[in-house]
């Protein structure tokens, strides 16, 4: 096994170091890379941050849990699914991230979801660790009876280690407030425990408000901060979302609050074209569709006469793109129609959704390029609102939750330009990166090497 040492960090050992231990994890490797690109040239320049095993650990997950959930189909077949709770890393708060069921998730994929959270939590500046977890169970298809089932067995393992002081899990994909809400029963029933152990709860029960909304709202209110940066408006400007999800219908909604055309949406079928902008008519549609009836975005194009396609929706002409579905959606090729479009702005709403050639591409055209880990920082912010409210036992009014995570948005905006601000524009990969290290280092120095 290669040993990294410290007077002789450079990238490459770094991530030789780190593909050698876990080279059947491409998607982790790919978070490593993309977080190391950036801080090993600052740790180079930064005496403190050349302190022995600090990034040996910071890429080694203190904990990772896999365990078996077996539970019962309606058709009374026995079924075994995989569950995951990566948690990665303490030093700035109890573990936080969501819990993701999809039949793409395997142990690589929550460690990136973890490793990502780690230094998103940190750009926050709230008191949040980072962790990950979540299933290979597809929800897709399975009865309301079906998934309460699974959510139970999920956390007759889980809740051994999970607490609102140890770590608190939330949703992501294919885990939202109905599933949130069965899993909390199975932990409080286990327990007979009612502490915020989960956010993304129902309002009935110790949810936040705008804890659904926060994500999407969040990424708005960063591309407004990007686009005023540069002396831009997000009104009148033709926008592309992908997905139809929690994060993709809410950022929909509030860049047509701010005066925005979205002309696209998608699922993992295809995406709808309609040219002449969802209005709030449509959205309540789109609302009900995905939402409470779990239907398929085609719909849509059927009720309101507009086009769909099976695909992605990168070659449509557009000023902004927000990807909101899944990792490594836009690819080399996508972005390529997104320059030659001359789309001026890319904000990450999904995790890692850009792969590193699509990602370099964007950057170097000069387009305004946000990842994730700060772009989406609003839904994580206000989990860590709800944990908050909940161990105070009060409810703050929709007002206050916004009036903190337009601000919280907004600070994370500012750190990007502290550490990433160039002469060619702002490198908000860098200053995201660095911003988020830097508190997580210090953080793992003082508590010395544990
Ligand atoms: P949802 O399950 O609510 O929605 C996911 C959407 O993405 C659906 O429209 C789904 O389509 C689509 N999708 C999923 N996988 C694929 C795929 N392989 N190809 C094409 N489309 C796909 O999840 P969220 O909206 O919560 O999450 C979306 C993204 O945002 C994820 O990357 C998540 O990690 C990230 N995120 C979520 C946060 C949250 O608070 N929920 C916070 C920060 C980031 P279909 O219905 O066909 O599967
Ligand atoms: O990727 C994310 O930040 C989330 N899925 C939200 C995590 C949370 O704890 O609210």
């Amino acid at each position: 096994m290669t040993k990294i040492t410290i007077s002789d960090y450079s990238i490459e050992k770094v991530l030789e170091y780190s593909e050698n231990r876990d080279p059947d994890q491409p998607e982790f490797q790919q978070a490593v890379r993309e977080v190391m690109n950036s801080v090993i040239p600052f740790v180079n320049e930064n005496e403190k941050y050349q302190f022995p095993g600090l990034i040996e650990r910071l890429i080694e997950p203190e904990r990772a849990i896999m365990f078996r959930v077996p539970w019962e189909d309606d058709q009374g077949n026995y079924q075994v699914n995989r569950g995951f709770r990566v948690q990665f890393n303490s030093a700035l708060g109890p573990y936080k991230g969501g819990l993701r069921f999809n039949p793409h998730v395997n142990l690589g994929v929550i460690k990136f979801l973890a490793f990502e959270q780690i230094f998103k939590n940190s750009l926050t500046g709230l008191p949040l660790g980072g962790g990950k977890g979540g299933s290979d169970f597809n929800p897709r298809g399975k009865s309301e009876a079906e998934i309460m089932r699974f959510c139970q067995s999920f956390m007759n393992e889980l809740y051994r280690y999970i607490s609102g002081d140890m770590d608190v899990p939330a949703g992501d994909i294919g885990v939202g407030e109905r599933e949130v809400g069965f899993l909390f029963g199975q932990y409080k029933r286990l327990t007979a425990q009612f502490t915020g152990v989960l956010t993304g709860k129902g309002l009935a029960y110790g949810g936040s408000k705008l804890r659904p909304q926060a994500t999407g709202y969040g990424l708005l209110y960063f591309v407004r901060e990007m686009l005023k940066h540069t002396s831009a408006s997000i009104e009148g400007k033709t926008v592309v979302i992908s997905g139809s999800g929690n994060v993709a219908l809410f950022a929909c909604e509030k860049a047509i609050d701010l005066g925005a055309k979205v002309i696209a949406l998608s699922d993992s079928d295809g995406f709808i074209y309609d040219k002449n902008g969802i209005n709030e008519e449509k959205l309540e549609y789109l609302m009900e569709l995905k939402i409470e009836r779990r239907g398929r975005i085609k719909e849509y194009a059927d009720e309101f006469y507009c086009e769909f396609h099976k695909g992605k929706p990168w070659e449509l002409p557009c000023d902004i793109a927000l990807p909101c579905a899944t990792q490594n959606e836009i690819e080399e090729h996508d972005a390529l129609h997104l320059i030659k479009n001359e789309v001026t702005c890319v904000a990450e709403g999904a995790n890692m959704p850009c792969t590193d050639k699509a990602m370099k591409l964007l950057y170097r055209s000069g387009i305004n390029y946000a990842p994730g880990k700060a772009s989406n920082a609003g839904g994580v912010a206000v989990s860590g609102l709800e944990m908050t409210q909940n161990a105070k036992r009060l409810s703050w009014s929709i007002e206050s939750v916004d009036k903190n995570l337009v601000e919280i948005m907004r600070t994370i905006h500012e750190k990007c330009l502290e550490y990433g601000q160039e002469s060619s524009g702002v490198d908000y990969l860098n200053g995201a990166n660095i911003a988020g290290f830097i508190k997580v280092a210090d953080a793992m120095i003082a508590q010395g090497h544990v």
